[in-house]
């Protein structure tokens, strides 16, 4: 029963890590530090063992004996100890330091957490200089194992007993070793802290690694869309510089993309046609911009207007014209081509051709979207082809659609939701080894 109840208390523990080393190696100074900065119980065999003599319990002679002569106290007299201990804590994390000290106690150490042994923190120490630090502490910590005899004697049972504990740990990859002898209790804690810390993302998805599976030159968009709140831009800009210096060292090429609705709605547009949300675009680090059906909300002059002043490139393949006034191909062409490495992409945006969710004064004319893709993949083709980008038989790698994402229960949408699954079909069919 109570080997039950311990075995469900201890499965509380997310960690249980076993703190050994030599004589003086700093387990007990280090593991005091780790408790107090991280909040772990730290449970010491041996202070356990030195309160059980203070208290003059039956065993506490027997304990004292084994205690000065060096030799390791039998294991059920520990492992009661660190039962209680263990009991009253509600840490999540368990330092265990100066157990277990022989190999025949490691199956009871992990009984004691109901968990292996995440790892061993290791201090290794050379023993000339554990002595002198022992010797030191003697003058002061009155305990019954810190002279000279003593001493000698505990490193024996260290060197005979405990280290084969460690080397079985290091045979199963478990040990994190930590060389105490070089610098003060703080610089060795530094290097400590270092192993339970979690180890934070090395980047953002912005400089997320090289996919395993890319060869080549490989091509990472960083996309946006409905943007109403200028305070977006920055953080956007911030990942797209990331993106592109981390790219060079990834062989990766960088483009950034916003998908529609950069004007309106938003306050400052309506009281300023979307000056400032294009004055906020230009510094965005944005490459490419899709039309979304609320670019038109600004009419004809307006659109026009902010388009003229747009710094990315705005990729229009399907609006043809509004308020019955064309959109110029030169403010706004109705393909793009990209160079990733010796390999080449075509990009097209596409507004919804669904007329009914712009306002009936707009009268905007559309090109549905089915029939344009291919006029702006063949458009993009003839293009490469006729600047000898890829030769007269070559097709393009690939086929970026700019289009707002559409949700199936905005029926608003419901016309390029039924496109979506062509999108989807022309992009993946058009990709060719690219990633
Ligand atoms: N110090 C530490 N780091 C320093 C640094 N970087 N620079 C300068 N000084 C440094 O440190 C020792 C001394 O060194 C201190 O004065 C410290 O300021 C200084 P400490 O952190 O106390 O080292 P620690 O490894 O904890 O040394 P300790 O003497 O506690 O190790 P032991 O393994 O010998 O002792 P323990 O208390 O674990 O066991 C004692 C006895 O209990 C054993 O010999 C055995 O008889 C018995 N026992 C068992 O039978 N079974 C068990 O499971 C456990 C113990
Ligand atoms: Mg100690």
């Amino acid at each position: 029963m109570l080997n039950i109840y311990y075995l469900l208390r201890r499965c509380l523990f997310n960690l249980a890590c076993s703190v050994l080393g030599g004589p003086g190696s700093g387990k007990g100074t280090q593991c005091a530090k780790l408790a107090e900065t991280f909040g772990y119980l730290h449970i010491s065999a041996g202070d356990l063992l030195r309160a059980e003599v203070k208290s003059g319990s039956p065993t506490s002679t027997l304990i004292n004996s084994y205690i000065r002569d060096g030799k390791i106290v039998p294991y059920e007299i520990t492992v009661g100890l660190l039962k209680k201990a263990i009991d009253t804590s509600s840490a999540d994390t368990v330092l265990v330091d100066g157990f277990p000290r022989a190999l025949d106690q490691i199956d009871e150490f992990n009984r004691l957490c109901a968990t292996d042994c995440a790892f061993v923190l290791f201090f290794d120490c050379p023993e000339d200089l554990l002595i002198t630090r022992l010797i030191k502490r003697g003058e002061t910590s009155g305990r019954a194992d810190d002279n000279a005899e003593s001493i000698k004697k505990r490193f024996v049972t260290y060197r005979e007993q405990s280290y084969p504990v460690i080397e079985k740990y290091d045979a199963m990859g478990k040990v994190k070793r930590v060389d105490s002898s070089v610098g003060t209790i703080d610089e060795v804690f530094s290097q400590v802290r270092g192993l339970f810390e979690p180890s934070l993302p090395t980047g953002t998805a912005a400089t997320a690694p090289r996919p395993p599976s890319a060869h080549g030159t490989f091509l990472r968009i960083l996309t946006i869309n409905d943007v109403y709140t200028l305070e977006n831009y920055p953080h956007f800009a911030s990942a797209v510089v990331a993106a592109r210096e981390a790219a060079v060292a990834l062989d990766c090429k960088v483009i950034s993309t916003l998908n529609g609705d950069f004007l309106s709605p938003c306050v400052l547009t309506a009281l300023d046609g979307g000056r400032a949300m294009v004055q906020g675009l230009n510094l965005a680090e944005v490459d490419y911009v899709g039309l979304g059906n609320h670019e038109l909300d600004l009419g004809y002059e307006g659109l026009n207007a902010r388009l003229s002043e747009t710094k990315p490139t705005v990729v229009n393949s399907n609006l043809i014209s509004v308020q019955g006034r064309t959109i110029s191909n030169d403010i706004a062409p109705n393909f793009a081509t990209i160079q990733i490495g010796d390999r080449w992409a075509v990009m097209g945006g596409f507004v919804t051709d669904d007329t009914s969710i712009y306002a009936p004064f707009l009268k905007p004319k559309i090109i549905p979207v089915d029939e344009c893709l291919n006029v702006a993949w063949n458009s993009g083709m003839t293009a490469l082809r006729a600047r000898n980008e890829i030769d007269n038989t070559a097709l393009p790698d690939l086929f970026i659609p700019m289009t707002q994402p559409a949700h199936a229960s905005r029926s608003d949408n419901g016309a390029i939701d039924a496109h979506f699954s062509n999108l989807h079909f022309s992009f993946s069919r058009s990709v060719r080894g690219a990633s």
